[in-house]
Parts: structure tokens; C-alpha cells; sequence
């Protein structure tokens, strides 16, 4: 199948999923044009049957805001002609769907069909916004297929948009053939230099929005760190990073908490963790959470939103309420001052993220496809 992709290229879990997704087709044998404004962060090396197209802007004096939407749009009926795709598939409704529903207008509706998979904060907080709600619900019930990534948001995006039409629930998946821990060599991998012997390893990944709850961790981690030897590892970057960086030096942890910035490759950062956190606002999957799951890590994450439908609470790591910092931290004490609770946790979090396995879901992505593309 000759297949497109559009996505935000930029570090977050939709682009993740996007450029996985389309490395995994590309394996397959299908065909895959990305088109965006910047390659995928993960599509960092050379892939057979991978393509990219990037979305050119024109900038005009008359141009305070450029209208990258058209432009994509523009971008994708080009495309759409020229490399004959079977099927479009875009990450993140706004602006993609909208996007996706003009170029199918522009090539012919007889010519493409798209598919929006709706990611989490383009329901929850920028979708619902009332400067994008309308065209939010009109991308969702003019996509020739929609897959939400997990049953809350799938139940979310009902509710908050009044959506009647079906929408399939697809999970986001992992390669756990890839994502495994693996033996880390202190010559090579720069950042164990923070790590002493003894230490535990807590890490935390993400883009760094006020959503992720970052200072939360920091808070639960000031109290792990006085009971437990023990460093923080907070990888990516983003707006709260320099409110995170103030409140280490406040509570005087700058010797435990260390900033790495942005990562593309975590398998070492999760490799080297005995625990990881995500205690979100809210959080519609967790895919970096996981990604932590198959790299045999326990997670601690939120008791809400879609967490659960990826982490057993109790069993391969614990859900709590994202503000209660004496649970987070007691939670997390509790994992990594039992060796054997540690490990039996490890194993159950390996075996939990293999029911996510790439295997398994991709097939279900190409179903779906094929099930839009006949009906
Ligand atoms: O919040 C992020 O990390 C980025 C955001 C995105 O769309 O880029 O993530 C959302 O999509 C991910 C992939 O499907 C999900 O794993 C995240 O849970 C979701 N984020 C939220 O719901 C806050």
C-alpha cells in the first residue's frame, strides 16, 4: 500500500507514534510519504521505503500568522496525485484533519480517503478550545475513519464534541524487540557519568508542559531522596523546564536531579532506570510510560485518563492521585527499597508491554485501512 503521513515532527508522543507506526509499515513493505514541516524527531537515519515531504511556506510581509494549514494541504494533494497513495492517515486533529479534508476536496473525494487518529490534547485541551471547537468536530465527522488511542479518549472525544459516528479504539504499541534493557557501557553512554554506585535511577521523559506535572516529581523525588540513594533523570525539554530547574536549586537537589535535555534515543535513559514517573494532569495513554513498561521499568502514573488502560496498578507499578506527593513518594519508596517487589514489578511491566507489541497493533491499523478503503 502506498500510504501518507502527516504529523508534528517535533518531541511528543503523536509524533512518536506517527514515525513508528510508519517505520513499521515501511518494514512491511508498504510505501510511506511523510509530509510535514520537518522530518519526524525518530526518522533520524536512512529508512527503506520511507519518504519525505516537506511542507513549503511562503513568507509575506502581509503574513503575521502564515497559514501552514493550506499550505499542508496544498502539500498533500501534490502528493496525493504524484505518488498515487492508496490512503492518508494523519496524527493529531488540529490542524491535520482539517488539513487532510481539503486536499481530498481538491484531488477528489473518489481519489483518497483519510484517517485521523485523535491523540489526547487535540481533544482535551486544544480541540475544545473555542477558537478551534467547530472545526475540531467537523474534521472528526468528515474523516473517512477515525481511531482514538484508548477507550477514555475515544469516550472524551463522544462527549466533548457530541460525536455519533464509530470511531475505533487502537492502542499505541511498542517494538519491544527494540525496547528492551539493554547493558549500558560506562565509556560510551555520557550521561551514567551522573550515576554512582548504589544510586537509584528515577527518569521521567517528556516535552516538558505544565500537563506533565514535572514539579510534582520533583517533590515526591526531595522526599524519596532522603530516605533512598538515589538520582532523578528528567529528559526532554520544554516551558516548564525553567521553573523545574529553579525549584531543584530551591530545594538544593541540583547534586540528584539532572536536566539531560532532549533525547531521541531513551532506550539507555530507561535502561539505567529502576522507576519511572508520569503523574500527569491527564494523560490519554502514556506511551513514554510504555515505552518504560518494555524496558522492564515500573511505572508510576495517574489513576485517570488512559493510564490505566496501560499500567496495572499494584502490578507492574502503582496509579496515584498526580497531586498527592506523599503517595507518589511513598509509592515509589516502596518499589525501590524491595529488591524482590522491584523485580517481580520488572517482569510484570516486560510482560505487560508486550500485549502492546508492534506485532500486534500495527496489524490493526492495517485492518482498519483497508476496512475505510472499502467501505
Ligand atoms: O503530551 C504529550 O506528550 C504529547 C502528546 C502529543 O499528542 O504529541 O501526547 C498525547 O499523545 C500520545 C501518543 O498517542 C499519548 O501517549 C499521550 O498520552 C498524549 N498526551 C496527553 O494526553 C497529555
Amino acid at each position: 500500500m502506498r500510504i501518507g503521513i502527516t504529523c508534528y515532527p517535533t518531541y511528543g508522543g503523536s509524533g512518536a507514534v506517527a514515525a513508528e507506526l510508519g517505520i513499521e509499515l515501511a518494514k512491511m513493505g508498504h510505501i510511506v510519504h511523510f509530509i510535514s514541516y520537518g522530518l519526524p524527531f525518530r526518522i533520524n537515519s536512512f529508512f527503506k521505503n520511507i519518504y519525505f515531504h516537506e511542507v513549503e511556506m511562503l513568507e509575506y510581509p502581509l503574513f503575521k500568522y502564515p497559514p501552514y494549514s493550506l499550505s499542508l494541504s496544498v502539500k498533500m494533494a501534490e502528493v496525493i496525485e504524484a505518488e498515487k497513495l492508496d490512503i492518508l492517515h494523519v496524527h493529531y486533529a488540529m490542524p491535520h484533519a482539517a488539513s487532510a479534508y481539503l486536499a481530498q476536496k481538491m484531488v477528489g473525494e473518489d481519489k483518497i480517503k483519510f484517517v485521523t487518529t485523535l491523540h489526547g490534547t487535540d481533544i482535551t485541551l486544544v480541540g475544545s478550545h473555542s477558537s478551534f471547537y467547530k472545526i475540531t468536530k467537523f474534521s472528526i465527522e468528515n474523516s473517512n475513519g477515525i481511531t482514538c488511542v484508548s477507550n477514555y479518549l475515544k469516550k472524551s472525544t463522544e462527549e466533548i464534541f457530541k460525536i455519533k459516528k464509530d470511531m475505533r479504539v487502537i492502542y499505541n504499541f511498542v517494538n519491544t524487540e527494540r525496547y528492551r534493557k539493554e547493558c549500558l557501557d560506562r565509556e560510551n553512554v555520557d550521561f551514567l557519568k551522573h550515576i554512582k554506585k548504589g544510586d537509584k535511577v528515577i527518569s521521567h521523559i517528556s516535552n516538558f508542559r505544565p500537563v506533565k506535572r514535572i514539579q510534582n516529581i520533583i517533590k515526591a523525588f526531595c522526599k524519596i531522596s532522603r530516605e533512598v540513594q538515589s538520582k532523578l533523570l528528567l529528559v526532554g525539554e520544554g516551558p516548564e523546564a525553567a521553573r523545574c530547574k529553579i525549584m531543584v536549586e530551591k530545594l538544593k537537589l541540583e547534586d540528584k536531579v539532572v536536566f539531560l535535555g532532549r533525547y531521541d534515543n531513551i532506550i539507555p535513559v530507561l535502561s539505567a532506570s529502576d522507576l519511572y514517573m508520569l503523574p500527569s494532569k491527564s494523560e490519554s495513554f502514556g506511551l513514554s510510560a510504555l515505552e518504560a513498561l518494555s524496558c522492564s521499568v515500573p511505572v508510576i502514573g495517574i489513576n485517570a485518563g488512559g493510564l490505566p488502560e496501560v499500567v496495572i496498578d499494584g502490578q507492574c507499578g502503582y496509579l496515584c492521585d498526580p497531586d498527592d506527593i506523599k503517595s507518589l513518594a511513598n509509592r515509589a519508596l516502596k518499589i525501590l527499597s524491595s529488591e524482590e517487589l522491584a523485580k517481580k514489578m520488572g517482569q510484570e511491566a516486560r510482560k505487560r508491554a508486550k500485549l502492546f507489541d508492534s506485532s500486534i497493533i500495527v496489524p490493526q491499523y492495517m485492518n482498519y485501512y483497508n476496512e475505510v478503503l472499502n467501505n
